[in-house]
């Protein structure tokens, strides 16, 4: 059987990190494009060198020209800028909505076949573009934000209730932004509701309060701790997982940037739901019930995306 081809599309500290660990799962052979000449084949040489060491067969090459992304399978788009402090995801929309043009012009020429996973922000605006610019079926162009956001809440339930990451579930849902849902009712410990843990006096509602707000804020704690940049291992992993389930098809479940075409109320917009992601790629979108006050939240953040696409309409006419 071949190989599976991975092709990363920015190769700066995500990109560099997605290639690292798609070499140490064997997801296949890593094509690391970035426009900054050196930079891909830097990387790949460095991963390559550090595989015999880790015992892997990794097979990685560094290019500038699109033509190397050829058949990919999975292409994982993170070019253009990130956040420095101080700024908002929505600061970088002009710079990476032309940098969309190009990535997606690239992949209609040589990967119209691959599932194309996009990380550049803001997130729900740039993946709605790039599956305009690249004309693949919206099913197959999927946004990576929500299996981070709920990494954090995870992560962060887990370290407060001093209980393994492997038995919380967390559930988000909406733009990656400011107006994200992190949806406790839908949320677990151990199959455990996070309201019914309030209710048994395990963690208190503020406490779960700031862990959720602290959850929306994630992004921004790290760009302000690191203060040159974003934060670059947790996305990795998340695209990683979602690659993971649809090379292999797993069908997991996952929250992802999906094309809504009417669920939730919604249609035309990408937007954070729950997603099947097996070989065919985004195959359904799971509807879950929203009581009042989710309802209120989830239409806040579409609108807030919705508002992003109208401003990527006025900058690149073509895509109205
Ligand atoms: P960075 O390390 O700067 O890497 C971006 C790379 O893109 C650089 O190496 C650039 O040279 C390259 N690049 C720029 N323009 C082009 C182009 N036209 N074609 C190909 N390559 C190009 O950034 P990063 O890896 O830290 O972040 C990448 C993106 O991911 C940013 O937009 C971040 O805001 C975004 N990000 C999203 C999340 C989500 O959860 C959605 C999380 C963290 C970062």
């Amino acid at each position: 059987m071949a190989r599976k081809k991975i092709a990363l599309i920015g190769s700066g500290q995500i990109g560099g990190t997605l290639a690292l660990l798609a070499a140490q799962k064997e997801l296949g052979d890593v094509v690391l494009f970035d426009v900054q000449e050196g930079i891909g084949p830097g990387k790949a040489l460095d991963i390559a060198q550090s595989a015999p060491a880790q015992g892997l067969a990794a097979s990685l090459k560094g290019t500038s020209e699109y033509k190397d992304i050829k058949d990919a399978d999975v292409v994982i788009v993170t070019a253009g800028v990130p956040r420095k402090p101080g700024m908002s995801r929505d600061d970088l929309l002009e710079i990476n909505l032309k940098v969309m043009e190009q990535v997606g012009a690239g992949i209609a020429k040589y990967a119209k076949n691959a599932l194309v996973i996009c990380i550049t922000n803001p997130l729900d605006a740039m993946v709605w573009a790039l599956q305009k610019f690249s004309g693949l079926p919206a099913n197959k162009v999927i946004g990576m934000a929500g299996v981070l956001d709920s990494s954090r809440f995870i992560h962060f339930i887990a370290e407060e209730l001093g209980v393994s990451t492997e038995d919380v579930t967390a559930f988000v849902l909406g733009g990656h932004g400011d107006t994200m849902v992190p949806l406790t009712r839908y949320s677990t410990v151990a199959g455990i509701p996070l309201t019914d843990v309030v209710k048994m006096g395990w963690m208190s509602k503020e406490k779960l309060d700031s862990i959720v707000q602290r959850t929306r804020d994630g992004g921004a704690e790290i760009v302000g701790l690191l203060k040159t940049g974003s934060a670059f291992y947790a996305p990795a992993a998340s695209a990683i997982a979602m690659a993971e389930s649809y090379l292999k098809d797993k069908k997991r479940v996952m929250p992802a940037a999906a094309y809504l075409d009417g669920q939730y109320g919604v249609k035309g917009t990408y937007v954070g739901v729950p997603v099947v992601i097996g070989a065919g790629g985004a195959e359904k979108v799971i509807e879950i019930s929203l009581n009042s006050a989710e309802q209120k939240a989830f239409d806040k953040s579409v609108g807030a995306v919705e508002g992003l696409i109208e401003a990527c309409k006025k900058i690149a006419p073509k895509l109205a």
